[in-house]
């Protein structure tokens, strides 16, 4: 360990540590803006300035690594005064719509005007670049006049999705984020996956808000309205009504749906239980009939997107299953709709996301079981919460109530698909049984757990070694794909997710600021909601859901059968 004096304090550190890393340790926050752990480490935006006793010039404490007697000092008047105007400054650029603004109250520029008590927004009056919105893209709208060209969005994109399609365009005072050539962002290969909203620190990038049309057709008497709610909601929403990270809420979110209006709750765990039904199967199938393999799961239309663009020669390693999210969709256009005797087109269905690429999926081609979409309208869990918020809910005095039925009715696999491995680890819980026609003595598959990047597993079943492998955020998924394409590795199975950590950190979730960020597992303790939902439940096989043994017996035959394909299959663009 180094041994230093952060105001005035005895502090040690691992070496290595940056100042801003040792100065945390001894629970003192440096303030940062541009900076994030692994991602974007550049010191530019001058908030993190600290003094160092014999250096000449202030100090960048996230990328300054510490020495063994440094005295550091980090409140200083002088820092202070600096902070504050490298504060008007951003200002004198920024378009202060507060009031109104998405971000308005979890804006980390906004919260640190408030802390350095910046008064006089308009110290530094002067030119100011106008911009137009961008609004090309499905999912998103990137507004450059609240940019305060931090690139958290850029080393986002480039590094830990390995795409790449934004960047800083022009120089100096006319220098702005955007795609080549000033492109729409929806004209270039973006998948959609969101992960640069979940990264920028303002209000420049926020996802396209579909709460009034929701708002909308729940007042019209002629539709009836119905909403699923993904695995991962319910770990993130509680974030936005204040609740610790790792807050498990379904219960206050189906309350909370019903008080809104929507005329059935249902879950997306019930169409990722029939998911695994006809995942597992059409695995088994290209085993043992030599089918394609490996097989790649197909739910995260981030991934698909990437996988059809980056990887056209893969796309037919894809499971041809919908999403659970177009799954149920589809069942609901169908199955439900025939049973209640309601027509298909004055459904309105929805559906709560932790994504912004199901804005994209859900009007993919072939994914209208009923002749009308699947789904109509996808919002993320920021939207939900805005709409709770808007209808004048008091989320946290809501008692906890249950989804309706049938297809609210879910197993502890189905919850699990919101963290990476999930799908797999629910996969084999149902492929093991069906092949060796025994009930698992352990149904924990742990060696695909946990927020790695990249997992594999082998595992004998019946005699047959099965090799799987698990990735999540789109940079690891690369490296997988890279090794499976070279003849590297031979495995049958492969889960991928679009979203570092899987759909618990996707980029629908409540955005975390950086200076948390920096310093929690966000990923880790979110899955943990999903596992411990998981271990709570008594049923927890996808194949032992009864509503979904009920949806074969009464409806879909077998899984694999032709009706299933019809309605709950798909297809891939090269
Ligand atoms: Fe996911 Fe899904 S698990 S993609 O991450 O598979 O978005 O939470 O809803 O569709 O179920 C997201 C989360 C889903 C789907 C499910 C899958
Ligand atoms: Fe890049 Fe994803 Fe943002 Fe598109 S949505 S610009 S792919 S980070």
């Amino acid at each position: 360990n180094i041994n230093l004096k952060i105001n005035g304090l005895d502090v040690s550190a691992p070496v290595g540590s940056t100042i801003l890393e040792a100065a945390h340790l001894a629970g003192i926050k440096i303030p940062t803006l541009c900076y994030l752990k692994e991602i974007n480490e550049i010191g530019a935006c001058r908030m993190c300035v600290v003094e160092v006793k014999g250096a000449r010039n202030l100090v960048a404490a996230c990328v300054h690594p510490v020495n063994e007697g440094m005295e550091v000092y980090t409140n200083t008047p002088k820092l202070i005064e600096s902070r504050k105007k490298t504060l008007q400054l951003l200002l004198s650029n920024h378009d202060k719509k507060c009031l109104s603004c998405v971000r308005s109250g979890n804006c980390e520029l906004q919260q640190l005007c408030h802390e350095y008590g910046v008064e006089d927004e308009d110290f530094y009056e002067g030119e100011m670049n106008h911009y137009e919105l961008d609004d090309s893209a499905a999912h998103m709208i990137r507004d450059n006049n609240k940019c305060i060209l931090c690139r958290r969005c850029v080393a986002v994109c480039e590094k830990t999705q390995g795409i790449g399609v934004i960047g800083p365009n022009n120089r100096g005072f006319a220098t702005m984020i955007g795609s080549a050539f000033e492109m729409g962002l929806g004209e270039t290969s973006c998948v959609s996956c969101g992960q640069c909203i979940a990264a920028c620190p303002t209000g420049a990038l926020y996802e396209k808000d579909y709460t009034k049309q929701i708002l909308e057709a729940i007042a019209d008497p002629e539709k009836y309205v119905v909403v699923q709610t993904a695995p991962s909601v319910r770990a993130g929403l509680g974030e936005e009504f204040g609740y610790p990270m790792g807050t498990d809420v379904e219960g206050k979110m189906a309350a909370a749906l019903r008080r809104i209006g929507f005329d059935k709750v249902f879950d997306t765990d019930w169409a990722a239980d029939l998911t695994i039904m006809e995942e597992a199967n059409e695995l088994l199938d290209r085993i043992k009939n030599g089918g394609v393999l490996p097989m790649i799961t197909s739910c995260s239309p981030g991934w698909i997107k990437y996988c059809e663009h980056y990887f056209p020669d893969m796309t037919e390693n894809l499971s041809t299953c919908k999403s659970p999210q177009q799954m149920f969709g589809a069942m609901l256009k169908t199955y439900f709709a025939e049973k209640e005797g309601i027509d298909p087109k004055k459904i309105v269905s929805v559906s709560v996301m932790p994504c912004t690429a199901k804005k994209f999926e859900i009007g993919r081609d072939d994914q209208s079981a009923a002749g009308v979409p699947d789904v109509d309208i996808a919002i993320t869990t920021r939207e939900l919460a805005r709409l709770i918020k808007r209808c004048g809910i008091e989320f946290t005095m809501l008692p906890d109530e249950e989804f309706d039925n049938p297809m609210g009715e879910s197993t502890g696999a189905g919850v699990i698909f919101g963290a990476t491995g999930g799908v797999m680890e629910a996969a084999l819980r149902t492929a093991v049984e069906t092949l060796t026609g025994e009930e698992l003595a352990n149904l924990e598959f742990t060696d695909v757990r946990g927020t790695q990047g990249i997992k594999e597993a082998s595992y004998n079943v019946a005699g047959m070694d099965v090799k799987v492998a698990v990735a999540s955020g789109l940079g690891n998924a690369r490296e997988l794909l890279n090794k499976v394409k070279a003849g590297e590795a031979d495995y049958q199975f492969i889960e991928i997710m679009g979203c570092p950590g899987g759909c618990v950190n996707g980029g629908g979730q409540p955005q975390v600021s950086g200076d948390v960020r920096n310093f929690t597992d966000v990923r880790g303790i979110r899955a943990g909601v999903l596992y411990r939902n998981d271990a709570a439940k008594t049923i927890r096989k996808s194949h032992e859901n009864p509503e979904i043994k009920k949806l074969y017996e009464d409806y879909l035959g077998a899984p694999g059968s032709h009706k299933a394909h019809e309605t709950l299959h798909t297809s891939y663009v090269k």
